[in-house]
């Protein structure tokens, strides 16, 4: 029998509201590596060419550096970050949340540079995304960092993932982030220590301010989904930048407005 990670009450508000809170899924230690790792990815110690790319070109100020910095698939370059406790405990509790045949799709790490100020806009995940026939998914974020509203803590809107997707549009430059209309008075705000994360379905509408402070903001992203949705995504081409990095598009042509 499996360890389990979540109480019945957690499964039945994630369902409810889209989002969750785990607290402390890596250790202080275990936070101390993973931020080693990850500042071998933003010194580009670790070269990841066309995998690293500005999510927040067009919207903050800066023309020479990334506004928000985002890496897809660390674990491409980094083959071991599976097998470590983050990928494995969010993997275990993905299963309980979204169904035992969830899988990892992709990874990612943003991190917003101290004083950046650059919001990543309003969105729903399910607007980037292929449209897959089955909707079960769950993003983990890990916050390496104490996450606060200041430099840019993740917000949700309880309830929307049982909601429409609403009509996105690009926020800034065309193939940038995308966006769709929200506001902080529908969200509540999620202010987390380093080791803990949040998981978040695939139609929660999230939102997360400017990094104001002098230190960075990283997360370590994950996002699982059904097996047979990935293979059913891989088929089509869709690998979340895997092979195409830097190609952002509503690929979700019944949400472009
Ligand atoms: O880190 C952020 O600011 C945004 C993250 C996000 O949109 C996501 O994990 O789906």
């Amino acid at each position: 029998m499996e360890r389990s990670y979540l109480s019945a009450d957690q499964v039945a508000f994630f369902n409810a509201n889209g989002y969750l809170i785990v607290e402390n899924i890596i250790t202080p230690e275990e936070v101390e590596h993973y931020k080693s790792i990850y500042n071998d990815f933003l010194s580009e110690k670790i070269d990841v060419g066309a995998n690293r790319s500005d999510l927040g070109d067009g919207l903050g100020s800066s023309k020479t550096k990334e506004n928000i910095t985002q890496i897809m698939w660390p674990s491409d370059f980094v083959e071991e970050l599976v097998h470590m406790p983050y990928h494995q405990r969010a993997l275990a509790i993905s299963r309980e949340l979204i169904g035992e045949d969830s899988e990892m799709d992709f990874d990612m790490l943003i991190n917003k540079a101290p004083y950046s100020n650059t919001i990543t806009p309003w969105h729903q995940d399910e607007a980037y995304w292929l449209n897959v026939p089955d909707k079960r998914a769950a993003s983990c974020w890990l916050a390496l960092d104490e996450a606060t509203l200041d430099n840019g803590c993740m917000w949700f809107v309880p309830g929307s993932n049982l909601k429409e997707v609403r009509p996105h549009r690009f926020a800034g430059k065309e193939g940038g982030a995308l966006t769709c209309d929200a506001t902080e008075d529908e969200g509540v705000y999620i202010e987390l220590k380093p080791g803990s994360c949040t998981f978040h379905q695939g139609r929660t509408l999230h939102y997360s301010r400017g990094n104001s402070t002098g230190t960075n903001r990283r997360a370590f992203i994950l996002n699982f989904r059904p097996a047979e949705m990935i293979r059913y995504e891989r088929e089509r081409g869709f690998d979340h930048g895997k092979n195409n990095a830097g190609d952002r598009k509503v690929k979700n042509d019944d949400f472009k407005s």
